[in-house]
């Protein structure tokens, strides 16, 4: 019997008809990729997740994979786990080298505004320790890693357009948007206009979704969520659950075990159940 809260995967995928901003568009990639959840400084996780994904790193850090797949990374390479240059040095270099594509996340975003701003505020502890971090780097370093971050887009439109790629996940009268407003809401939304609550920001719009295939991360839920054409790869390494990767065209989930809990998880239950959700064929490794 076919239980009504479990729609099959849609196939096939539809690609998005508007205009796509040159800003957002590698629709020309076609991948296959990984598709990364917040690394957050995770970085011991993150190498680990990429060999067992089957790639080989080099000297550099450069990941090569046998079947010419690339990674993606969803944003918030840094701040809450233990090596936040580490993880973005490794996209950095990765992206240079055009084995992987990354956005930005609201953690680089607010660095970026950091670094930018005359006024001494107060910022959390994981923003003074990554600025840190950087203030520490070879000089040559840190322009790079701040020129790389000002340089990730909002959105990245992949695989001809059946494919988008968003932070925080955006309804689809939201996509291929790039004004400031827009830009932000891409990067913090709760479109219920509601703070933050346990998978608060599905109840919206992810059920009735009907745009490209969208991943996207943002909100730690301790394991990867599929929903129609929404996918949240965020399984919240940070706070000790997993770091998956999404892998496109497969639709199938990989991850590895956080090797600690690096901060305290805002959630009482680490595995909020969704009603809609798909079974993704999620498997440890
Ligand atoms: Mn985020």
């Amino acid at each position: 019997m076919t239980d009504p809260h479990r729609e099959p995967i849609v196939r096939p995928l539809t690609a998005w008809e508007g205009t796509v901003p040159r800003e957002y568009d590698l629709r020309s990639l076609h991948g296959p990729f990984d598709i990364i959840g917040d690394v957050q400084g995770c970085l011991d996780e993150l190498l680990e997740l990429v060999q067992r994904l089957g790639y080989r790193l080099d000297e550099q850090g450069v990941v090569h994979h046998p079947k010419g797949r690339m990674l993606v990374f969803v944003g918030d390479l840094i701040d809450l786990g233990p090596d936040s240059l580490g993880a973005l040095t490794f996209a950095m270099n990765n992206v240079r080298e055009g084995t992987a594509v990354a956005i930005r996340g609201n953690h680089e975003d607010e660095l970026l505004e950091a670094l930018s701003s005359t006024d001494a505020g107060r910022h959390p502890w994981y923003r003074r320790r990554t600025m840190q971090a950087l203030s520490l780097a070879p000089a040559g370093l840190k322009a790079a890693l701040v020129a790389f971050m000002e340089g990730l887009p909002h959105q990245l439109f992949l695989d001809g357009g059946k494919l988008v790629i968003t932070h925080a996940g955006v309804p689809e009268k939201f996509l291929a948007e790039t004004g400031s407003e827009a830009k932000q809401r891409s990067l913090r939304l709760p479109p219920s206009g509601r703070p933050y609550a346990k998978g608060d920001h599905w109840v919206g719009w992810a059920p009735q979704y009907k745009g490209p295939l969208q991943v996207h991360g943002h909100e730690a839920v301790g394991k990867v969520v599929h929903t129609g054409h929404v996918v949240n790869v965020d399984s919240g390494c940070m706070f000790g659950h997993r770091l998956s990767a999404f892998r496109y065209p497969e639709m199938t989930v990989r991850s590895v075990q956080a090797h600690a809990p690096y901060i305290k998880d805002r959630f009482s239950d680490p595995f909020p159940k969704f009603p809609w959700e798909h079974p993704s064929g999620e498997k440890s490794l």
